[in-house]
């Protein structure tokens, strides 16, 4: 192996005396040219802006890896309690502008850059976003962990290190194509590979029974095809602290084994070729949001993550505390992002009993201890449940261990609830039927210490819909983290206008500390401060507004009002419902209808899953509405629709802060909280929204007369189920009637005779599960109150100042500061000081 030790003479100790780097513009520039001409060659005639980016990732890894080193040994000589943020998704988007801003670097490097003739703006362009989620949940995890580096807990985040990233979307005919996302093709400079912690991960083979030394009897796995894991660090930098935790991501290689038989039959060649098996593991992120799919490759990529992260947790534990493992779950938290994980409270199991040997009394004991799960969603098509043929296949011992787990746990529940059959068969792990399924979401319950949702109303739902029977056995696990983002990329870099002019007026300690924002409530009254706060909005609003003409080839005024919509295309989300309305205010304007408020842009934006079909449709539909809509003079003076491709977090960086109206308008009951609903208020927009996830704390938080509240409440979407009268609530509303008039005579698809019968369909249909023909007045409504009121130009900037004055609360630092008071339980740790390793 190339990794042994070095022997005992080599001159080690003098290789870490290292001053440290210089932090500013001349030491800035220094390592840039260093690194532009000496490493990557380059010279006049080089024009291209990925060079340059390159080299100044380069200068700043630079001096993060200093930092990282110094955290790393804070944490192990404070020998501290630890938490592992385990997670199929980290959407981290751009690294460069967010390590500039939190190392306070972005002033001293645009000097730099621009004395070398080299202009910021243009070289962050260059990086493509790392796009390793689909959406909410994987950017939830990565604003996660900018928190805990902030706040400085000792966590580190586990996923894994997908070549092909989130597709990225092409429009073509108004349709949504898909294109390969090879974000690493040329290299990422982030990443530092760490092939001293490769791990092998087990798959297939059997299991056994044998004796061990002892004369115990024993099981254990064998006959395993395994794959090598190959751990790549990402840095991930407080704000302005010295604090660099760590995110860990794993790739998949094969082992240097030959099948032998093959080998000496003379396929040479055939039999290295099938090692690409091994490595096809982490190659595509699975682009299904809030949709399970079930595809063995899947199962493989959740143990994968699982075991590896798991395996790399215990290498720790023994180097610094030897092999017993009495005080292990008192040192060590694992905190599930969903069931997508889940599978890791089984394999701690088989590590602890089976590579470690402990009894399973105590191994349970230490699991359920550990484990931590976050539940992200009520809908039944994401609970992922595996059909226990697939595990009996590729993960026997997994298997044996999950029976044992259910075993037990039901004669516990026999115990408590004597004959009660029925509750037996509810709260099992394995779903019988002709292809018994086991229940990841049950395993995670039984195994945690923890179970939350990720916003008051959804983790209310839980207790009383879908894991009622679970909270009733155990309702001390149960508790609500509502989501939060961090206001340093979603505030402090995305909206420097706005940043110095909170920096100005309230201070800087909003940065680590949103909840000060509230102290710019009283400016709301001030009309000079609503002047600068309306200039900041109008610079925003032309910023977004060239994105969209180069993008869409459409122009954005910037005195209409801007009304957004951007999130994955999901029925439930009701991007449907929104062009429903945009056909509203054609058919008005077409009938010289005058009264509609101010005029107004709509921008959608969003990836259907390839599989989605009704989605793709929906995107479809929009893209042909803003063509007859924009095409037409009469009513593009007043209305103006676009869809913006490729969705992402660099494009939210945009669109956040240049929006007026924020839509958030899913059926009640369906989102479980929204993410997106905090980055637009946080940067000044109202929102349009029902009472649905974090709406309902958005709008208590910033008063009623600041959010524009309409459609059914949960408790009344689940009261209309089975009398909904779809074609009765149209025929009674005229402009809705007008509105499926349009649509059904072919007035968006002239030459694509039929295309949109089945939104037609859905839409009348009793059993739609969305109820759009139900929230659709009202929302027609409550929009024309929304134009009305954006024509109140001092009213609307009140509404947008109280809207981030009143967002404190929505800051993933708050979040955080929750997960870690009532379920972590961590203490914080200063990274050691220079030069002290
Ligand atoms: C959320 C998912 C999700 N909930 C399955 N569930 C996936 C489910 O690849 N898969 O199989 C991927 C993602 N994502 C979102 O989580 C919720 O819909 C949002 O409401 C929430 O804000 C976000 C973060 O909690």
């Amino acid at each position: 192996s190339p990794f042994k030790d070095l022997s005992e003479s080599s001159p080690n100790a003098s290789l870490f005396t290292l001053a440290p780097l210089p932090m500013d513009a001349d030491g800035i520039a220094q390592g840039f040219q260093h690194y532009y001409a000496h490493t990557f060659g380059r010279d006049r005639d080089c024009r291209s802006s990925y060079y340059p980016y390159k080299a100044l990732a380069i200068t700043l890894r630079d001096r993060l890896m200093e930092r990282w080193k110094r955290t790393r040994h804070a944490h192990d000589q404070a020998n501290c309690r630890r938490t592992y943020y385990l997670s199929l998704e980290f959407l981290m988007g751009r690294s460069l502008s967010n390590a500039l801003l939190n190392l306070d670097l972005t002033d001293a490097t645009r000097q730099s850059l621009y004395q070398m003739g080299l202009l910021y703006e243009e070289i962050e362009q260059a990086e493509m976003d790392a796009g390793l989620g689909n959406g909410g949940l994987g950017r939830l995890a990565a604003c996660f962990l900018d928190s805990c580096a902030t706040l400085q807990l000792p966590v580190k985040g586990y996923g894994l290190r997908y070549e092909y990233g989130m597709f990225r979307q092409l429009i073509e005919d108004g349709r949504q194509v898909e294109e390969p996302d090879h974000w690493m093709r040329d290299g990422n400079p982030w990443e530092l590979e760490r092939p001293e912690y490769t791990q092998r991960i087990p798959f297939f083979g059997r299991t056994e029974e044998y004796k061990d030394h002892n004369g115990r009897s024993c099981r254990r796995w064998v006959d395993t095809h395994d794959v090598l894991a190959v751990p790549y660090d990402i840095p991930i930098p407080g704000y302005r602290n010295d604090t660099i935790n760590t995110l860990r991501l794993w790739s998949a290689a094969a082992t240097d084994e030959f099948d032998l038989g093959e080998f000496n039959a003379g396929s040479y060649p055939e039999s290295v070729a099938a090692k690409n098996d091994a490595e096809h593991i982490t190659m595509v992120l699975y682009p299904n949001d809030a949709n399970e799919c079930g595809k063995e490759l899947r199962l493989r990529q959740q143990f994968f993550l699982a075991s590896a992260s798991i395996k790399d947790v215990i290498r720790e534990w023994v180097r610094l505390q030897g092999r017993d493992f009495s005080t292990f779950a008192d040192k060590n938290c694992f905190q599930l992002n969903d069931t997508h994980p889940a599978v890791s409270v089984a394999e701690l199991m088989r590590q602890l009993m089976d590579d470690h040997g402990l009894e399973w009394e105590a191994a349970w004991e230490i699991t359920s201890r550990t484990m931590a799960y976050t539940n992200h969603t009520l809908l039944p098509e994401a609970l992922e449940r595996w059909p226990v043929r697939l595990f009996q296949q590729l993960l026997p011992r997994i298997l044996e261990i999950i029976y044992e787990i259910n075993a037990r746990f039901l004669s516990l529940v026999a115990a408590r609830w004597p004959g009660d059959i029925d509750r037996q068969r509810r709260l099992s792990l394995i779903e019988e039927g002709d292809d018994p399924q086991v229940r990841m979401a049950f395993l995670a319950i039984v195994g945690s210490f923890s179970v939350n949702g990720v916003a008051a109303l959804h983790s209310d739902l839980l207790k009383k819909g879908l894991f009622r029977d679970w909270y009733e056995l155990w309702p001390e696990k149960f508790n609500n983290k509502t989501n939060g983002v961090t206001p340093r990329r979603w505030l402090a870099m995305c909206n420097e206008p706005l940043r110095d002019l909170l920096d100005e007026t309230i201070g800087t300690g909003w940065v680590c500390d949103l909840s000060q924002l509230s102290r710019l409530a009283p400016h709301a009254d001030d009309a000079a401060f609503r002047a600068r706060w309306d200039d900041i909005k109008q610079a925003n609003k032309a910023r977004l507004s060239r994105l969209v003409a180069s993008t869409c080839g459409i122009e954005f005024p910037p005195e209409f009002m801007f009304d957004v919509q951007v999130k994955r295309i999901h029925e439930y989300k009701r991007q449907l419902l929104n062009i429903l309305h945009v056909i509203h205010l054609y058919n008005r304007i077409k009938h010289g209808d005058g009264d509609l408020g101010a005029p107004r842009c709509v921008l959608i934006g969003g990836k259907a899953a390839p599989g989605y079909e009704m989605a793709k449709l929906i995107i479809k539909l929009i893209n042909n509405v803003a063509k007859v809509v924009n095409a037409d003079r009469s009513v593009s003076e007043r209305l103006r629709v676009a869809f913006i491709p490729d969705y992402r977090v660099s494009v939210m960086e945009i669109l956040a802060p240049g929006t007026d109206l924020s839509e958030q308008i899913s059926t009640a009951g369906k989102e479980a909280s929204g993410t997106g609903n905090m980055k637009f208020m946080m940067n000044g927009a109202v929102t349009i929204g029902t009472l649905d996830g974090a709406n309902i704390e958005i709008r208590e938080r910033v008063g009623e007369d600041n959010f524009f509240l309409f459609g059914l409440t949960a408790e009344e979407v689940e009261r209309t189920r089975g009398n909904y009268d779809p074609n009765g609530i149209i025929a009674h509303e005229p402009a809705l009637q007008e509105v499926m008039g349009l649509l059904e005579s072919g007035h968006f698809n002239q030459f694509e005779k039929g295309i949109f019968d089945p939104i037609i369909n859905g839409i009348r249909s009793p059993h739609d599960p969305w109820l759009t023909a139900a929230d659709f007045d009202s929302y027609r409504r409550t929009q024309l109150l929304a134009a009305e009121t954006y024509k109140d130009r001092e009213r609307w900037l009140r509404m947008s100042i109280l809207n981030t004055a009143h967002s404190g609360f929505f800051s993933s630092d708050r979040t955080i500061a929750e997960y870690n008071r009532d379920i972590w339980k961590l203490d914080t740790v200063e990274p050691s000081p220079f030069g002290s390793w």
